[in-house]
């Protein structure tokens, strides 16, 4: 396809064209790479801009769930809402986009709502890049609210923080005084901390468990991105729709002041160069597993244990033979 087509296409909302841009940006081929990055470029002047919102939380915490209502309360009130997922796991599990098709299905019918499972990748840094690029082209085709979920293991909430507006942390009412484990990378990252499940029986051990990563956030140190009060934790369910318009509200409240003082921007901007640099290291590593320098670096190893070569002279060859021209 043409890509100014494409382009002009994406800009009229065309959601076809939407769809087989993702596609694109998904694909490995050399020659599919570089027209998506001659589309990514012919986008980029747009000038459209979403709200990133990145959502994690572990297994069963109710992300799917929380997105469906979500969503469907940000489309009535005529926001277009695009969803996409990191999932490190997807490759290997496969089921969770079957479920996620069963438990979105409203937001699925949803004319104002695009959802795209994430694409089945091994490797993290793949995955990341074209998330990216799937948010970028989903701003372009002029979606309100991008949403991007992700399971909470490891590495994958700091790829999705590092692409996102907000942070959404998703947990489950817990039992005692027991913080789930949550690590504080993950608390420290979160603009927004949603208790789920606040309904029913366990709606008083939400409760608890809200007010307990209250207490933790307070402890945190202050971020300069943050107004008085955040971050936040609060109560939500996302199976009875509760607690969806307060949320929204503290999301808006904290994007807005984030714009008036220039935080919104700054951190786009460090967003950025963070994956200018992340695009960089990943570049220079794939040099590294290309077959010459490969063999060198078998070679050197060899002669590091034998101990005919310092470690650190022995890096400085491998550096200093790299090409980083040609790429
Ligand atoms: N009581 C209650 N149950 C909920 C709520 N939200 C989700 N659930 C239930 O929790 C289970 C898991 O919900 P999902 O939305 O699939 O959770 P998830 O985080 O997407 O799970 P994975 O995709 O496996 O990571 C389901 O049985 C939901 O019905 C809620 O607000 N209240
Ligand atoms: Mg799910």
């Amino acid at each position: 396809m043409d890509i100014a087509e494409l382009r002009d296409r994406i800009l009229k909302q065309d959601r076809r064209a939407l769809a087989r841009a993702i596609t694109l940006v998904e694909s490995g081929r050399a020659d599919h790479r570089a027209q998506a990055a001659d589309l990514l470029e012919a986008l980029r002047g747009a000038g459209r801009q979403a709200l990133r919102i990145g959502l994690s939380g572990t297994p069963g915490v109710g992300k799917s769930t929380f997105i469906e209502s979500f969503g469907i309360f940000l489309t009535a009130q005529g926001k277009r809402v695009a969803v996409l997922a990191v999932d490190p796991s997807s490759a290997r599990s496969g089921g969770s986009i079957l479920g996620d098709k069963t438990r979105m299905e409203r937001l699925s019918r949803d004319k104002n709502a695009f959802i795209r499972p994430s694409p089945s990748q091994t490797h993290l840094g793949g995955v990341a890049r074209r998330t990216r690029e799937a948010v970028a082209l989903c701003e372009a085709a002029g979606f309100d609210v991008v949403l991007i979920e992700t399971v909470g293991v490891g590495q994958s909430e700091t790829v999705v923080a590092e692409m996102s507006d907000l942070f959404l942390l998703l947990l489950a009412p817990a039992g005692g005084d027991e913080l789930q484990g949550v690590k504080r990378g993950i608390m420290e990252m979160a603009d927004l901390i949603l208790v789920n499940k606040a309904d029913g029986d366990l709606k008083s051990t939400a409760m608890r468990t809200c007010a307990d990563y209250l207490g933790a956030l307070r402890l945190l140190r202050k971020r300069p991105q943050d107004p008085e009060g955040f971050p936040k934790a609060m109560t939500v369910s996302a199976l009875e729709e509760q607690g969806l318009t307060d949320a929204w509200a503290q999301m808006c409240e904290l994007t807005d002041w984030r714009r008036a003082n220039g935080h919104w921007e700054g951190r786009r901007e460090s967003q950025a160069q963070f994956w200018f640099h992340e695009e960089v290291k990943q570049g220079v590593l794939a040099q590294l597993q290309t077959g010459d320098a490969k063999a060198q670096i078998a070679e050197l190893a060899a002669q590091v244990a034998a101990q005919e070569i310092t470690p650190s002279a022995a890096a400085d060859k491998v550096l200093n033979a790299l090409d980083i021209r040609t790429k």
